[in-house]
């Protein structure tokens, strides 16, 4: 997925109302069935929690480093509440990336408390328990009955599993009303009661200094992301392999069929689709952004999926490949293919500890612009700097056909630390433990009357999810072949094949 760095410094949204415990669908129920459905029950089936069983000492170290930062300070960060979607319906949850960094926890309206001792910080993970049997919530709650949604891991279970002491949400206001004048530093914007239990929490900075340590992935994560590329790999195949089912159709929305291939991949293996696919073709792969994906796919066009898997634990991939649909390139695409992927392969090489986060995004732009000079494209060669950057070549011209920046960090969020401060991030070094994507790309459009006719209409990215080290960068997304023939192999190939989860 591309990213505007500029766009980075996000506000995060109020928390909207929850959806009612009841809806005006429901039948009501009178008082004397309520007492004899609430009788003879044995206790509810357990959930177990679902976290891994590795994690805890990783997550105990992330919460460490945040410890040592906030020393005699009061900690809160919550997870956020479920937002509805309409009515009574809601919007499958997500917890705050900052959150699940710090705890592993994933349940929506938990929250972490970071008390100070004269050490450092005890935290306490407070989840939301749902209705149990001889409760009436039990059966009419349509948000937090255990009958009508099935049962959440107990505090328990959740203590045992993340190994961080845990307490139920309901103890979580009086708990608080302790702290109420002390020092804190809230995660606000997140969890709108919580904010108001804590009115002097001091939230700005909170923000920034978890997402600068999200910067540095430990090797627990790391294996995360590994998953999240290996499954996205799977999803890709079962893309390239359903593209002969919708060629030529152009009754159907081929691009949407893609897009579902994929998303059951990411609901077979991880937790869903970590932002929304960009399934393009023809035409629509130079529309950065493709998100409608209602096209047919036609006998000839080059397709453009970006496309990640987020991991149950909330990591996500997020890879772009460009592949011919009918399985052999044009000279014409072949040649933009060519130039973005030695661009993307500049990029990577600068991909190291100590390097400016930028130099693989100059690198592969000087490529770009090379290769737009030598097609006539770009009135300039690359070496004319740019007279107001002078790191930009091509006097920043090639802008019109790439528009976006080379990378982003990638981690639990797609656009991943987005609170860190410039001199951390687009300005900073990299450093081994960052992940970061390089995805180059051209985008020629159908009414630029600056490209040649024969150009107009192709859009080609490639994106690669990177991990920095001391020595060579680490492409965790190498499973997927970038060489053109390779692409075309490897569509063979699965095309060859059939689904399988
Ligand atoms: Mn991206």
């Amino acid at each position: 997925m591309t990213d505007e760095l500029s766009d980075q410094a996000g506000v995060l949204p109020e928390a909207p109302p929850e959806a009612s415990e009841s809806s005006s669908h429901d039948i009501p129920m009178a008082a004397h069935l309520r007492d004899a459905i609430a009788k003879d029950w044995d206790p509810a089936p357990p959930m177990p929690h679902p976290a891994r069983a590795d994690l805890a000492p990783f997550a105990a170290a992330r919460r460490g480093s945040l410890s040592k930062l906030f020393p005699g300070q009061l900690v809160v960060v919550p997870a956020g509440n479920p937002k509805v979607r309409a009515n009574d319906t809601e919007y499958a949850f997500r917890a705050a990336g900052a959150f699940t960094w710090l705890t592993g926890e994933t349940a929506a309206d938990a929250v972490l408390v970071m008390v100070p001792t004269g050490t450092g910080h005890d935290s306490t993970l407070y989840v939301r328990e749902f209705a149990q049997p001889g409760e009436v919530g039990y059966f009419t709650s349509r948000t937090h009955g255990a009958v009508w949604v099935g049962n959440v891991p107990s505090v328990g279970d959740t203590e045992h599993v993340l190994r961080l002491a845990t307490r139920p949400l309901a103890a979580l206001r009086d708990d608080l009303a302790h702290h109420r004048d002390d020092q804190s530093a809230v995660l606000t914007g997140v969890d709108a009661g919580v904010d108001a239990l804590l009115p002097r929490g001091i939230g700005d900075r909170l923000g920034q200094v978890i997402d600068e340590l999200r910067l540095t992935k430990d090797e627990w994560e790391l294996d995360r992301l590994r998953d999240a590329c290996a499954a996205t790999a799977r999803g890709f195949a079962d893309v390239a392999r359903e593209i002969p089912h919708v060629i030529d159709r152009r009754d159907v929305r081929g691009e949407r069929w893609l897009e579902g291939a994929f998303w059951r991949r990411a609901r077979l293996e991880g937790n869903d689709v970590g932002y929304g696919s960009i399934v393009g073709a023809g035409p629509h792969a130079t529309t950065l952004h493709w998100w409608r994906n209602h096209g047919a796919i036609e006998p000839g066009q080059l397709l453009l999926a970006d496309m990640g898997i987020e991991t149950d634990e909330l990591y996500t991939a997020d890879i772009t490949r460009t592949m011919p649909v009918s399985g052999t390139w044009t000279p014409d695409q072949l040649r933009v293919y060519r130039a973005v992927l030695e661009a993307q392969s500049a990029g990577i090489a600068e991909v190291k500890a100590g390097a400016d986060f930028l130099a693989a995004h100059r690198a592969a732009m000087w490529v770009l612009a090379d290769h737009l000079h030598s097609w006539g494209i770009l009135p300039v060669s690359a070496e004319v700097s740019c007279a107001d950057d002078p790191e930009q070549p091509g006097a920043g011209l090639h802008r019109r056909y790439t528009l976006h920046s080379t990378s982003h960090m990638l981690g639990i969020d797609v656009h991943d630390c987005a609170l860190a401060r410039d001199e951390t991030y687009r300005g900073g070094a990299l450093a081994a433990g960052y992940v970061l994507t390089v995805e180059p790309g051209l985008y020629f459009q159908v009414n630029d009357r600056t490209v040649p006719a024969e150009l107009r209409g192709l859009g080609v990215r490639i994106e690669d999810d990177v991990a920095v080290t001391d020595g060579e960068p680490i492409n965790l997304s190498a499973a997927l072949p970038r060489d053109p023939d390779d692409v075309t192999a490897w569509m063979r190939e699965v095309q060859g094949t059939p689904a399988a989860p």
